[in-house]
């Protein structure tokens, strides 16, 4: 019984206390700025249903969170401004746990101003502030952080694996993992904590620190595993950041150029005609892409200009996730000519040091599924200068042997492509979410941290220190609590909320 008090302790105490006062209504278009069909005013707060009432000019509320065709009135003179569908949520069974109502209506400006107007003219209401409603769910237990994300990732996701990550972290299937972590967590804390208390009168489990100890071993190794996860959900919240590397001319700006369907790059037979990095995002197979094309690279330039796009392209290089690599097929031929028996993999590495292209290559590496550091799709172009007899050459290479000129060999480009992003992003899925937040990272180490500390401290040849461990345990706990919000600061939460839009 004493232990369960000790249990509730930190399964209430750590609860987050809002200094947020709602007696305000709030009201904003929830569809977006601009001209639309039809355009949703959200109204959320004590006073939706008397702004409801005086809108539709009616006495009783009608049934909730059912759809009704009304005439909306402005309130001051009975003017009907426009008609549509109104719902009615009263809380906590709506988004933001509060008494809410949506107008649907006519999505033009002038429709969209008058009805605004004609709310503001409500008493105690006015327009939300920009996530006001979202963070009105969260003070209300609706959302928690790892929700709140989510929504602001699905709105702002633009491929169709962004939107299933977010989706996932939505409907709560990031935060399940915290939550159970920190579950046991709380119960580890309590047994020890009772241990602690009644050590004396011995009349608890003497095994019970053992127990504990175990546990915490238990969770250090999931979340360590969970930690080594290549990022791939940050990685594709944020687009794998990707960048095509190789000598001027072998056809860089081409393969860009291809691969975004326009001609964004420039394009010439001049060597060194891309200087400044140019970026675009792609979505290749639902997974998003952001390729950089670069300056050729190479050593023996006097020109200022060129040396600066030469090294903006290494720096582009150090933060990539995925290189392209583009070789000349002339070159490689001209190569294989003199250096016959000699194989690929030596051609790459010297390619890549004549490049000066650091660590892209590991040393010991001696095949090409093994050799780069980073993930590596190798193209080599121009594959239409290579003559029928010369072609044996470019046989089980295990490169892409693409023509940018012809557009040839792009299919199977594509599909690597898609390889390497599920590699570098995951397949999103119920069962193993990823985190997708640098935020999550941060307080996931903090605590990974202190459980090592319990760790160590239980170590102590002069026997456990429970006190100085108890102490290790609740500071995890607190990082874990950070991950979801059940501990949390509004300076947190104003960064959270920034992200959002006016009428989320
Ligand atoms: N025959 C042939 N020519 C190509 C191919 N791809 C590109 N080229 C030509 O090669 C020249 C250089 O192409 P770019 O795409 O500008 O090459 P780059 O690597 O971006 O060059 P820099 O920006 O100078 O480093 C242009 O004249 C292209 O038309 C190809 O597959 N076959
Ligand atoms: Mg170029």
């Amino acid at each position: 019984m004493l232990r369960f008090k000790v249990f509730k302790k930190y399964l209430y105490g750590a609860k987050f206390i809002s200094t947020f006062s709602n007696v305000d209504t709030i009201f904003a278009v929830s569809s977006g700025q601009g001209k639309c069909g039809v355009a949703v005013i959200r109204v959320s707060g004590p006073h939706a249903g008397t702004a409801l009432k005086l809108l539709t000019g009616v006495e009783v509320l009608q049934k909730p969170r059912y759809a009704i065709l009304k005439n909306i009135k402005n309130p001051q003179n009975g003017e009907v401004l426009d008609k549509g569908l109104v719902l009615w949520f009263p809380g906590p069974r709506s988004f933001t746990g509060e008494d809410s109502c949506e107008l649907q209506v006519h999505g033009g400006l002038a429709v969209i101003n008058a009805i605004l107007k004609a709310l503001g003219s409500v008493k105690n209401l006015r327009l939300a502030e920009p996530g006001e409603f979202t963070r009105r769910a969260f003070y209300n237990g609706k959302l928690d952080l790892t929700e709140v994300e989510g929504i602001a990732d699905l709105l702002a996701a633009e491929t169709e694996v962004q939107r299933k990550q977010a989706f996932l972290q939505t409907e709560g299937y990031l935060s399940k993992i915290y939550q159970e972590w920190r579950s046991i967590l709380i119960k580890c804390v309590a047994n020890l904590e009772a241990y602690i208390d009644f050590e004396e009168t011995d009349t608890l489990e003497t095994n019970i620190t053992n127990q504990v100890i175990e546990t915490i071993q238990g969770l250090i190794t999931v979340i360590k595993q969970y930690l080594n996860d290549g990022r791939r959900g940050e990685c594709l919240r944020n687009g794998v950041q990707s960048v095509i590397l190789g000598e001027p001319n072998v056809g860089k700006s081409s393969l860009l150029n291809i691969l975004c369907q326009r001609p964004a790059a420039i394009v010439t037979p001049l060597a060194g005609t891309t200087r400044d990095i140019l970026e675009i995002t792609l979505d290749i197979s639902g997974y998003p892409l952001i390729l950089a094309d670069t300056a050729g690279l190479h050593s023996h330039t006097k020109d200022i200009i060129e040396k600066e796009g030469i090294q903006r392209a290494l720096k582009a290089y150090e933060s990539a996730d995925l290189v392209f690599l583009v070789i000349d097929c002339l070159k490689y031929l001209d190569w294989y000519k003199l250096n016959c028996e000699k194989n690929f993999i030596d051609f790459i590495k010297l390619y890549t040091q004549e490049l000066n292209i650091n660590g892209l290559v590991k040393p010991n590496g001696n095949s090409i599924s093994n050799i780069f550091d980073k993930q590596c799709v190798i193209i080599a172009n121009k594959i239409d200068l290579i003559k029928d007899t010369d072609m044996h050459v470019f046989k089980n290479l295990n490169v892409n042997l693409v023509s940018c000129k012809f557009e040839n060999g792009m299919e199977l480009l594509l599909k690597e492509i898609e390889d390497k992003l599920k590699i570098l992003c995951g397949e999103p899925s119920k069962e193993h979410p990823s985190m997708s937040h640098a935020r999550h990272r941060q307080h996931l180490t903090q605590c990974l941290k202190h459980l090592e500390n319990t760790l160590y401290l239980s170590n102590n040849s002069a026997g456990y220190d429970l006190v100085l461990m108890a102490e290790e345990m609740r500071k995890a706990l607190k990082q874990l609590g950070k991950i979801t919000g059940t501990v949390t600061t509004e300076q947190l939460l104003d960064v959270i909320f920034k992200e959002f839009c006016i009428g989320k």
